[in-house]
């Protein structure tokens, strides 16, 4: 029976560290032997496969020689943008790919009298795939509202639907603040329903839409879904049996990497010198060989700052071991001594406003409106203005033009034609 694959959510380029970047790949590079291995038909890939339109071309080389070979025995690839690889003007490597015929975008749209229209993309195995991709800002939801559900509906044979959003039925509880979106959304009567966006894996039947399924990330993302994976959350993608009939086996497909462990120790109550050498026991005794490792330090300190720790001396103990990779949070470590003298942290607009309040009694200007409780509001607009960071695909120049001329819009003075 033929066999098709569905993954989401790869992020390829996700991660600072190279070694992390790289098992993103080799996670990739597992699902891709492992579909050529059972001789799939054809992989569907529903969004987010690069972690941003424009991801490291190191990365992009090695996913691209791995799909390239797929491509060599007879496997297809359909893809659809997600919330992060997308490019609002066909300047995303997914468009790259897609032009050098490694992909086959499964989202043809068209608007017709203010209805979206979607047009199948066939494959030879007989499957009519369509979908709507993800965007940035949730615009696709709109285009959910006015699809013209019907003629898709109507069009007969074995087909799948891909799309890239959260599904209110399906939503984890972990998850519970993710915008999505009820079922009713997506058309009825497809076969299969290849969701991505969710970073967790589930397939579940509701009633006129059977299969919906999300498989998420094949390895992680970001520290978090390192932790995740440290608490043995299974990763990896969906293999599907399939023929005319219907869709007869949906099987989840684990992918391991490698193993990651979270080494974790509390401080509270703990002087800072007492925590300095528990640490570097903890350290010179855990074994990490081989594996990504996590450290994790929180608590309050009862005696101490938290600067008395020698972070790097303990990092470099648990390398010792010859660990993958290691990666230290101690973010949630405070100290009782700290807290006295800088009380909580206050929020960034109070402390913006506390220092233009600090600093507006030396400006002398005579203009009115660039001094005292005005000047201190002024300022604290502009600033908000100059903070708005350059959009996507907007050019230097673009950016540019924008910036000063909100600029001078809040502080009241034209702009001049140059
Ligand atoms: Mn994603």
């Amino acid at each position: 029976m033929p066999k098709f694959a569905h993954m989401s959510d790869v992020h390829i380029g996700a991660f600072r560290q190279s070694e992390l970047k790289s098992l993103v790949l080799d996670a990739f590079d597992m699902a891709i032997d492992r579909c050529i291995a059972e001789k799939v038909s054809f992989v569907l890939m529903a969004g987010d496969i690069f972690d941003s339109n424009i991801p490291d071309l190191t990365s992009v080389r090695r996913a691209a020689a791995k799909m390239k070979q797929a491509a060599d025995a007879g496997i297809r690839f359909y893809a659809i943008y997600g919330s992060h690889d997308f490019s609002p003007n066909y300047s995303s490597i997914v468009d790259v790919l897609d032009g050098a015929g490694l992909f086959t975008k499964a989202e043809v749209m068209s608007t017709l009298q203010g209805q979206v229209q979607l047009s199948f993309v066939r494959d030879p195995s007989g499957a009519k795939i369509c979908g709507i991709s993800g965007r940035k800002l949730s615009i696709d939801r709109d285009e959910y509202a006015v699809l013209d559900k019907g003629a898709l509906e109507a069009e007969p044979g074995f087909k799948i639907f891909i799309f890239h959003g959260a599904i209110e039925e399906l939503k984890p509880p972990s998850l519970e603040q993710m915008e999505a979106m009820p079922a009713s959304s997506l058309p009825a009567g497809f076969a299969y329903y290849a969701g991505g966006h969710v970073h967790s894996h589930q397939s579940k039947s509701l009633p006129g839409r059977p299969n919906v399924t999300f498989p998420g990330p094949l390895f992680a993302t970001d520290y978090t879904e390192l932790l995740q994976l440290a608490n043995g959350d299974p990763r990896g993608f969906y293999l599907v049996d399939f023929d005319q009939g219907g869709v007869s086996d949906v099987e989840f497909v684990p992918v391991k990497v490698c193993d990651v462990v979270e080494v974790h120790y509390s401080a509270h109550g703990k002087s800072s010198v007492q925590v300095a050498k528990e640490l570097t026991e903890l350290a010179s005794d855990s074994n990490v060989g081989g594996k990504v490792a996590l450290l994790t330090v929180e608590g309050e300190l009862s005696d101490g700052k938290t600067s008395d720790i020698d972070f790097s001396a303990i990092r470099k103990r648990l390398m010792a071991s010859a660990p993958l990779m290691v990666l230290s949070n101690h973010s949630h470590l405070t100290s009782k001594e700290q807290a006295k003298l800088a009380g909580p942290p206050k929020p960034v607009q109070v402390t913006e406003r506390e220092l233009f309040e600090k600093e507006i009694s030396r400006v002398k200007s005579s203009e009115q409106k660039l001094r005292g409780e005005k000047g201190v509001s002024l300022a604290l607009a502009l600033l908000k203005t100059l903070k708005e960071g350059k959009k996507e695909n907007e050019t230097k120049g673009e950016f540019e033009g924008r910036t000063s001329r909100a600029g001078l819009g809040v502080l009241g003075l034209e702009a001049t034609d140059r």
